[in-house]
């Protein structure tokens, strides 16, 4: 059988082309960004005809998908609104899942938004490996993804390539701050507890290291105890009391965030010990009770790690779907609260 001819292709070659030509539009694959078009899918190991990652073809009236981890602190819900809010500054409709704390009910949340077809999804992942597979299959669907807060980890996903950026703080550096900060107040000399965030959670690991690594040259401070306590508050005080009786003698309690500072304050007072005074607290968020705790006497610092993303992340959103390039990294940046500037702050605590 003989095939008719277009611009020297034949036909059934050309009609792919075609196809596939507008498969690549519906996805996206031809506008903007910084990175190139028509991937494999990178890492997610699938195929896929979308950029790597993913176009936004249209900067207003946006529907927004937002996956969040859980909703059971004040910095969450200060998060929960601050994305909400960039969402109504850009016209954009907002919906948005809680996992309650699961890595599992957060993959089958961001299935569902996936399913519903939102233009872009912002996700708060829970861990660093719980969500990675949602991230990909958001990828495969063509779907640009935003981590906010917490990543991913990058040897699974990678941002400008199978999401877009990381917004969020350096957590490293916010826990050095809070480890020099120690440091200074007790001369180098030191028994520490330390309480770790969520384990598996981006902020938990390197906080952790951050700290860790900053004592490390200081051969008088000594981490007696390291237990996860889930970023929780009364997790926090039960870890501590147990831990206080096998340790009586500490007198640094280091905190992955201050709801646990809280918790292990609590802790502190029910064992008849003056934080503050016999034992020194710090820990990281600047939310207001930290800020009441460093006003009334009872804790040394706190690093802020700022839970009011949504402007950093939508004004990302609107420079990707207008072509400009993101960087796979949106630092949100961060300073140190002390009896010094706790007071005057005691505003933009939440
Ligand atoms: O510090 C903490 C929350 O992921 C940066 O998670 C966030 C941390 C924040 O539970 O309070």
């Amino acid at each position: 059988m003989k095939h008719s001819k277009f611009l020297g292709l034949n036909m059934s070659a050309f009609i792919i082309m075609v196809l596939g030509g507008l498969l690549l539009t519906a996805c996206g694959g031809s506008s903007g960004g910084s990175s190139s078009t028509g991937s494999t899918g990178g890492s997610s190991g699938g195929t896929s005809s979308c950029a790597s990652p993913p176009k936004l073809t249209k900067a207003t009236g946006l529907r927004v998908g937002f996956s969040q981890n859980i909703s059971n602190s004040p910095w969450r819900l200060a998060e929960n609104k601050s994305m909400s809010d960039g969402a109504k500054a850009a016209g954009d409709t907002f919906v948005m899942t809680d996992a309650g704390g699961q890595d599992s009910k957060q993959v089958s949340d961001i299935q569902s938004l996936i399913s519903q077809k939102v233009d872009v999804l912002v996700i708060a992942p829970l861990t660093e490996t719980g969500e990675v597979s949602a991230i990909l299959a958001a990828k495969k669907a063509c779907i640009p993804v935003f981590l906010v807060d917490r990543d991913a980890d990058h040897s699974l996903a990678k941002p400008g390539q199978d999401y877009v950026t990381f917004v969020g703080s350096d957590f490293v550096k916010q826990a050095q701050l809070v480890a020099d900060t120690l440091i200074q107040a007790t001369n180098g000399k030191a028994k520490i507890i330390e309480l770790e965030g969520t384990s598996g959670a981006t902020p938990a690991i390197l906080r952790k290291k951050g700290f860790d690594d900053e004592i490390k040259s200081h051969p008088d401070m000594q981490i007696v105890a390291s237990q996860d306590a889930n970023f929780d508050r009364d997790t926090a005080r039960q870890k501590m009391q147990t831990l206080l009786q096998a340790h009586p003698n500490v007198n640094v309690v280091y905190c992955a965030n201050d709801e646990e500072c809280q918790g292990a304050i609590a802790a502190l007072k029910a064992a008849g010990k003056v934080p503050g005074k016999d034992v020194l607290v710090g820990s990281i968020d600047g939310e207001t009770a930290g800020l009441q705790s460093i006003i009334a006497g009872e804790q040394l610092v706190s690093v802020t790690s700022n839970p009011r993303l949504g402007a950093l992340t939508f004004q990302a959103i609107s420079d990707y779907a207008g072509g400009k390039s993101v960087a796979t990294w949106v630092v949100q940046p961060d300073k140190t609260y002390t009896k010094e500037n706790a007071q005057a702050n005691l505003v933009n605590g939440f």
